[in-house]
This record gives C-alpha cells, sequence and structure tokens, in this order.
C-alpha cells in the first residue's frame, strides 16, 4: 500500500519546477528480470566482483569474464522495460529540462525511449576494442566466447565501467553539471554505495535540490532525502506520475 500522503509531498516538490534529474540504479530494472547486485538474490551473491568486474581479472582470465557478461547479455536480450522505465520517459515529457542519469548498462532506458540520458556505467550492448579503443554497437548480436577486434586483431572488451575504473568522463562531466543545477532529484532502485556515481546525490543535495527517494527499503541516500517513497519503483512511479497530474490540474 502506498502511502498517499508522502505521495502528495513528493509530487508537490515537483509540482512547478522545471529542472529534474532521475539518478537510477538496478532496482528500476529489477521488475523486468534483471537481477540487482547486492542482497539476497543479488549478482554478487553468485559471483565475486573481483573475479568478472576488474581490469584485472579480464587480464587474468578473460575467457571467464566474457562467460559472465556474455550470459547476462543472453538474459537481456529477452527482456522488456517496465512501468518505472515507462514512467520516467514520460516525465521526461512533461519537464523543461530533465537529465536521466542511470548507472545500469542494460540499456532499458532507452529502450523505453528515455533521451536524454547519461549512462555512467557505460553499456553491456556496446563492446570496445583493448587495442585500438573503437567502439560497436552489438545490440542483440551473440558474441563469441573470446571476441575479437574487426580492425586489429586485438581482444574486445564490454563496454562497461569495472571496478577501479575511471567513469567516462564526458558523461560525468554533463551528469555533474546536471545535478549540480537541477532543482529537484529523484533517486530510484540504488543502494547509494558504489561511489563517484552515489556521491552526485549529495552534490545535488548541497545545490539546494530537493531529495526524492524511491527504493523498497532504505538506502545510504535516505539520509540524504526530503522524501522517501518505500515501494517498488514500478508501483511507486507511476502512482507519483499520477498525483503530479492531479496537483496540476488542481
Ligand atoms: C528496488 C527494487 C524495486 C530492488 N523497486 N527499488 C571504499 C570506499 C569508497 C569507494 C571505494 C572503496 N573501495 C573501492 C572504492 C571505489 C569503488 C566503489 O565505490 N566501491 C564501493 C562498492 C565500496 N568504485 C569504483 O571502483 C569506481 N571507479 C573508481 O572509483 O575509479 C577511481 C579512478 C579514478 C581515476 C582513474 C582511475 C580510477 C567504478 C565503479 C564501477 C561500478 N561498476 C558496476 C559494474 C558495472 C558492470 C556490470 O554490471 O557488470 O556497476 S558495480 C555495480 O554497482 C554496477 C552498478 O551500476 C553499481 C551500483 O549498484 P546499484 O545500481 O545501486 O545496485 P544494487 O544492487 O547495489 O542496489 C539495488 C537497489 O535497488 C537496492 O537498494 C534495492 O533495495 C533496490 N531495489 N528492487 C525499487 N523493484
Ligand atoms: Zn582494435
Amino acid at each position: 500500500m502506498l502511502n498517499e500522503s508522502l505521495l502528495e509531498q513528493a509530487a508537490s516538490k515537483l509540482h512547478g519546477i522545471t529542472d529534474l534529474v532521475a539518478f537510477t540504479g538496478a532496482g528500476v530494472s529489477a521488475e523486468s528480470g534483471v537481477p540487482t547486485f547486492r542482497g539476497a538474490e543479488g549478482v554478487w551473491k553468485n559471483f565475486r566482483a573481483e573475479e568478472v568486474a576488474t581490469p584485472e581479472a579480464f587480464a587474468r582470465d578473460p575467457k571467464l569474464v566474457w562467460e559472465f557478461y556474455n550470459d547476462r547479455r543472453d538474459l537481456l536480450a529477452d527482456l522488456q522495460p517496465n512501468p518505472a522505465h515507462d514512467t520516467l520517459a514520460e516525465l521526461q515529457r512533461r519537464f523543461e529540462r530533465f537529465t536521466l542519469v542511470t548507472q545500469n548498462i542494460d540499456g532499458l532506458h532507452a529502450l523505453a525511449g528515455s533521451r536524454n540520458l547519461l549512462e555512467l556505467h557505460g553499456n553491456l550492448w556496446r563492446v570496445r576494442c583493448t587495442g585500438c579503443g573503437q567502439t560497436w554497437e552489438t545490440v542483440g548480436e551473440k558474441l563469441p566466447a573470446i571476441p575479437e577486434c574487426e580492425s586489429c586483431g586485438a581482444l574486445l572488451r564490454p563496454d562497461v565501467v569495472w571496478f577501479g575504473e575511471a567513469l567516462p568522463e564526458q558523461v560525468w562531466n554533463e551528469a555533474f553539471t546536471a545535478v549540480s543545477q537541477c532543482e529537484a532529484i529523484l533517486v530510484v532502485g540504488t543502494s547509494a554505495v558504489v561511489y563517484p556515481a552515489a556521491g552526485l546525490v549529495e552534490v545535488a543535495r548541497r545545490h539546494g535540490a530537493q531529495v526524492i527517494e524511491v527504493n523498497i527499503e532504505p538506502t545510504a541516500a535516505s539520509e540524504s532525502a526530503d522524501v522517501c517513497l518505500h515501494g517498488r519503483a514500478g508501483e511507486v512511479l507511476p502512482a507519483l506520475l499520477e498525483a503530479l497530474r492531479t496537483q496540476g490540474s488542481g
């Protein structure tokens, strides 16, 4: 059961503003069937991050790392955006400026129609050459066990950000600018423990933005939040949009 008064409170904070940022994590895709990372059913329960999601792991055993990512590509190929992605795409149409900053690599926000999208941790469907640095979009494609670059023959890697790696500079700068100037930030489905991404919430708050969190449980970002909406993103976000519509007409 959603808390109507908190929904109203959140909607009133969004009502009338022109610049909104949404900051999302794996929880947004959970209802599409994408496993989150932490928690009982999380990816890191079956795989140690150091063994599959670091540059050292890739250097040591590229086959194992590619197996991990190819399995996730196979899973994702059959999955669709859920009402949380759809609502974020709809919200984009309702604000003069709306930036969607995501930590997710699954491409589901784009599939739902979101446009002003900043993918902080890369994209599972893009590969990058470890030799010449070229990137390729490989949406829905089946890759070999150890894919190689057609231009230079070097190993390809998933174009995602592993632990210990820097975030893509331009994307990071745009995200930092967006959170520094937004009037509110909607923090959805992230445990907010992975830095530097998680630090964006605090940057937004320090610059005076209202912080609204949507999550099934309290997180590291909850203390910074003005309103915490507890529930599944696929239910809370549509309800929040509805509350916003009602305020608009009231
Ligand atoms: C729902 C829901 C529903 C469920 N509705 N909600 C010690 C202190 C501080 C920092 C560090 C430290 N030691 C090391 C670091 C640095 C490290 C870091 O932050 N580690 C922490 C974990 C301790 N960070 C890095 O290494 C970063 N790089 C870096 O620091 O570089 C420095 C550098 C600078 C210059 C040059 C060189 C280097 C890079 C981080 C990259 C993270 N990559 C991953 C993997 C991507 C590829 C892949 O997928 O395989 O990104 S890790 C993983 O975590 C993934 C995610 O994007 C990221 C965040 O996770 P997220 O999205 O929050 O998921 P969960 O599972 O944690 O949470 C899900 C949430 O949803 C939960 O809250 C649920 O309750 C909720 N939920 N269902 C709503 N239906
Ligand atoms: Zn190459």
